[in-house]
């Protein structure tokens, strides 16, 4: 079934968290597959939509005239959550917004981009610089588990853009961490890794139809 939302990606980090979020919300969507390797996110049609030929991209077809376009992942999970006021992100208590987008924010900057900038440093060649900011990165994930003191959740009692944000990348990491004497978060870890939502936006461009050819994965 096709809907009005479209989401433009393939199975990277930043797509599949975007994924997660439309999942999690409950907002009908459609994952658009792109073939990376064969290029699909450098052809003229996906570049109307996303100059930047990266992925993923938003294309919502509801309101009247041109589609609203939106890209940067970390901004379309902000505008999902916004199509559910309060649902994973406050809109009523302010200090509880302010540290979802601490923990959020947290997750985006000090882990995630890190481990982006390990991933690029590597392909330069530069193997001992990639492994510092890959350790970082570790490091950094590893010591979320300071905000399960008291909650469930990363930023409270209820799940949120947080989770999601620091799941992604922690179920990533899984295999490099030591778990011993890290209870709260390998709890946390496996509690929202059994999330109905979660897994099926962690499989939302297993066999979907790509927009550049037609082909099935
Ligand atoms: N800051 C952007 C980064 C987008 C990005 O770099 N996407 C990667 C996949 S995760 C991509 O499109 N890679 C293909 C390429 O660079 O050729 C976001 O969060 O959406």
């Amino acid at each position: 079934m096709t809907t009005e939302i479209e989401l433009h990606g393939a199975r990277t980090g930043n797509c599949l968290r975007a994924a997660v979020t439309f999942e999690e919300a409950g907002l009908p969507y459609t994952p658009v597959w792109l073939d990376l390797r064969h290029g699909a996110h450098g052809a003229s049609d996906y570049l109307s939509l996303n100059p930047a030929g990266k992925v993923p991209t938003v294309v919502d077809r509801r309101g009247a005239g041109e589609p609203f376009v939106l890209t940067q992942s970390n901004a379309i999970m902000l505008w999902v959550a916004d199509q559910r006021p309060g649902l994973l992100l406050s809109v009523d208590d302010p200090a509880q917004r302010a540290t979802t987008l601490e923990r959020y924010f947290y997750f985006i900057t000090d882990v995630i981009e890190r481990s982006r900038a390990a991933f690029q440093v590597r392909k330069s060649g530069d193997h001992a610089g990639s492994a510092y900011l890959d350790q970082v990165a570790l490091e950094a994930a590893v010591f979320s588990e300071i905000f399960l003191k008291d909650s469930e959740f990363m930023a409270g009692d209820r799940f949120s853009i947080a989770d999601i944000a620091g799941w992604t990348i922690l179920s990533f990491f899984e295999p490099h961490i030591d778990w011993s004497g890290r209870p709260r978060l390998r709890h946390w870890l496996d509690t929202v890794a059994a999330r109905p939502a979660v897994r099926r936006g962690m499989h939302a461009y297993d066999g979907v139809v790509s927009n550049s050819n037609g082909d099935r994965r």
